[in-house]
């Protein structure tokens, strides 16, 4: 390629994410010629031209290197005049050097993060716009990140749309309305970010870690818990990462208990186990209660935050259709696209969509409850002020 000297050195970019972590990363441009430089390296899949770019919309395209497309990638831009843009692109250390060396090429000076301005010094974005955004950043999916990108929309023209009817006094119900699905939602926005925690749990022997080992991908061989033809082989309990119909979920394999309420492990490692085991249970989001499908169904906390799964059903298939639980084998796979039907509707994931505006942090939630309760009170000044909050923390 060849490079125009006419970039000036002023035009920055910097990697905003930490290299590696994350399904995207995320590099921001800043200075006069941001635009200039996204000519020459971004086609955007709708052709729209470059002079034809708005700030504070989002371009789906390729980051390209004369023709050659180097990654997928979204691309915001901050404001018209031409002070900076983000360009999120997939999350793996290549292509982020790539792209940090294709903008290098097309004459912007590396910066660090640091060195670059923040949220309050471009174009002011909405409070739940910023909110959206630092979840992006920390997004485990792909799915994540597309549902966070169409809610970044969504929650974008919502906060246009209050402005006005609070500019020209105008009816605030569909407002008011918009807040109580989102807040019915809530916390499954904000699982989508740090996912759900599943407990797998139950008498021993029964398969719960040959079960987290199938959902989570992994074979014991290699990273996954230990499985064995012994009760008690799962002592401490182990986490496994994954994702289940593209939504994050922490998998947590339990160790054995007999029976609710009590166990006849014989020694103390046992015992402790099994009480870590209940206390871990306790503390998820939901609970698969595993059982041999040979054995009756213990008495079982209330849907969705317990599920009665039947295992071993390769061995006794004749009982699955009799069963009160869900009959799966965590051996050959039988029951599994239920069992993550059924975690992905416990976790409220199935409620989320692309079109309407949903919280997806604490803090956002806080948010709309101080938003909804000056909207409550009819006062504007308090509204207004909450609308163009610009930091909000992801926690
Ligand atoms: N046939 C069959 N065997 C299974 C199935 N799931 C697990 N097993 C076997 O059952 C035995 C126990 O499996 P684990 O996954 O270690 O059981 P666990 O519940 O984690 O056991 P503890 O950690 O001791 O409580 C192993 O020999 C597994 O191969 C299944 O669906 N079908
Ligand atoms: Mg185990």
């Amino acid at each position: 390629m060849t490079v125009e000297p006419s970039i000036p050195t002023a035009t920055r970019c910097a990697l905003l994410t930490p290299v590696g972590q994350g399904a995207i990363a995320v590099v921001q441009l800043d200075g006069p010629r941001c635009r200039e430089v996204l000519a020459r390296v971004f086609a955007p899949t709708n052709k729209a031209a470059p002079d034809a770019w708005r700030s504070d919309r989002l371009y789906h395209g390729w980051l390209h290197r004369d023709g050659r497309r180097i990654d997928e990638v979204v691309v915001v831009l901050r404001d018209v005049s031409g002070g900076g843009a983000a360009i999120n692109l997939h999350g793996g250390v290549r292509v982020a050097q790539r792209a940090i060396g294709l903008l290098e090429a097309s004459g912007c000076l590396r910066a660090a993060p640091a060195e670059m301005p923040g949220p309050g010094s471009g174009a002011s974005r909405f409070a739940p716009v910023a909110a959206v955004d630092a979840a992006v950043l920390a997004a485990p999916t792909q799915r994540v990140v597309r549902w966070l990108l169409a809610q970044r929309r969504v929650w974008s023209a919502w906060c246009d749309a209050l402005r006005v009817a609070l500019d020209r006094g105008g009816s605030r119900r569909r407002f008011h309305r918009d807040l109580d699905r989102a807040e019915a939602v809530w916390p499954a926005g904000q699982r989508a970010v740090e996912g759900l925690r599943v407990a797998i749990a139950g008498p021993p022997n029964v398969g719960k870690s040959t079960l987290a080992n199938r959902l989570a991908l992994r074979s014991d061989e290699q990273t996954g818990s230990l499985v064995f033809d012994a009760a008690g082989t799962t002592r401490d309990w182990v986490s496994h990462p994954a994702a289940l119909n593209g939504w994050p979920v922490l998998l947590i394999d339990t160790a054995g208990v007999d029976s609710v309420g009590s166990d006849r492990s014989a020694d103390a490692i046992a015992a402790e186990a099994a009480r870590r085991a209940r206390q871990v249970a306790s503390q998820a989001d939901v609970v698969l209660a595993v059982r041999d499908i040979q054995q009756p169904a213990a008495p079982l906390e209330a849907p969705p935050r317990a599920i009665d799964v039947a295992n071993k059903a390769d061995l006794h298939g004749d009982r699955a259709g009799q069963q009160s639980g869900l009959a799966v084998s965590a051996k050959t796979g039988e029951g599994l696209n239920r069992l993550a039907a059924a975690l992905t509707a416990a976790g409220g994931f199935d409620r989320l969509s692309d079109a309407t505006p949903a919280l997806v942090s604490r803090s956002m939630r806080q948010w709309a409850d101080n938003l909804h309760r000056a909207l409550d009170r009819r006062d504007r000044a308090s509204a207004v002020a909450c609308l163009s909050m610009v930091s909000v923390d992801s926690s």
